[in-house]
């Protein structure tokens, strides 16, 4: 629903609702993006690494993404923490030591407004950084976890965890058992919650904004296809194409800190 001219979605009914036929594009690409947002009852993001490199957090892909100086398989794989816990724990660490310096950028801050415009809005993010979270985002499903949680590999205790240094290695306070980080690791399920809770949105959503991915991960990968066909209107937000952009309706390309705030401003 469109009021004052900005997005502010006020219909709570979320289910198997008929779709009315959206406006046509006035404008340019933003400005559709903006009359589509406008009209929609429920909005759907997923977030990646993208949106947290203007927060000075290093994406993974790229020039000057992680996996060009580390192998994901030596550090983000269950093989790798049973073969080398102390590794896998010092490369989370230094990870730790970066992101606490790190403040959440206004595409968060957009996105946490959004989510209070918008009564039917779920945010999914495979970012691990909890920076959606600072900026004041609720309603988000951290797909592949979150670096400030830690789970005991004993007894299975999820437990939040904010030390700068991690004391490595680190043990579980109940059962004494090694902790790892509560991450979700090349070759390891998502949580079926977080998969349900993704799923639904993503099925009745009738836009679906997908910010700063490379969009090559599974499962995340295909959730554009799950909103497409379930009738939404799909728009990416990224500085480069991706393999995502052929099947989305619109693409803007430009930083999500620049880009994503402007989607708030009036029509
Ligand atoms: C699973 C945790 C079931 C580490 C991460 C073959 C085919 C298909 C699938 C597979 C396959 N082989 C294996 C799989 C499955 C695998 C997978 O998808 N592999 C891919 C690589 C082929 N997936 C899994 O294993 C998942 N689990 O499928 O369960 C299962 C179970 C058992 C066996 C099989 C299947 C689990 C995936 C979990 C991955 N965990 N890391 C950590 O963070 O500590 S993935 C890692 O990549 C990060 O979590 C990250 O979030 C994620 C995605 O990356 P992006 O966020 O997209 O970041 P990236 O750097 O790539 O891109 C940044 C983008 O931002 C770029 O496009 C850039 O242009 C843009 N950008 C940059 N700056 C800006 C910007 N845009 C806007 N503004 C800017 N300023
Ligand atoms: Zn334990």
């Amino acid at each position: 629903m469109q009021q004052g001219g900005t997005i502010a979605c006020t219909s709570t009914e979320t289910q198997q609702r008929p779709r009315s036929p959206m406006p046509m594009a006035r404008g340019s690409n933003l400005g559709l993006l903006k009359e589509k947002l406008a009209a929609a009852e429920a909005i759907t993001v997923l977030t990646g690494a993208g949106i947290s490199a203007d927060s000075g957090v290093p994406t993974f892909r790229g020039t000057d993404g992680l996996w060009k100086n580390f192998r994901a398989e030596d550090l983000a794989t269950p093989e790798a923490f049973e073969r080398d816990p102390h590794l896998v724990w010092e490369w989370y660490n230094w990870r730790r030591e970066l992101i606490a310096t790190k403040q959440p950028n206004d595409a968060h801050k957009a996105l946490a407004e959004l989510e209070r415009r918008c009564p039917d809005f779920w945010l999914m993010t495979q970012n691990v950084d909890g920076l959606h979270r600072d900026a004041g985002s609720r309603k988000l499903s951290e797909i592949h976890g979150n670096i400030w949680k830690v789970r005991c590999t004993g007894c299975g205790v999820v437990a939040n965890n904010r030390d700068v240094p991690i004391a490595i290695l680190p043990s579980c306070s109940r059962c004494g058992s090694l902790l790892r980080p509560h991450i979700v690791w090349f070759g390891e399920s998502l949580s079926p919650d977080d998969l349900d809770d993704c799923s639904r949105a993503l099925k009745h959503c009738d836009v679906l904004l997908v910010i700063g991915t490379s969009g090559v991960v599974y499962p995340a990968a295909g959730f554009a296809s799950v909103a497409k066909e379930g009738g939404a209107f799909v728009a990416e937000i990224n500085l480069d194409p991706t393999p995502q952009s052929a099947p989305v309706d619109l693409s803007l390309h430009g930083r999500a800190k620049d880009l994503v705030p402007l989607l708030l401003q009036p029509l």
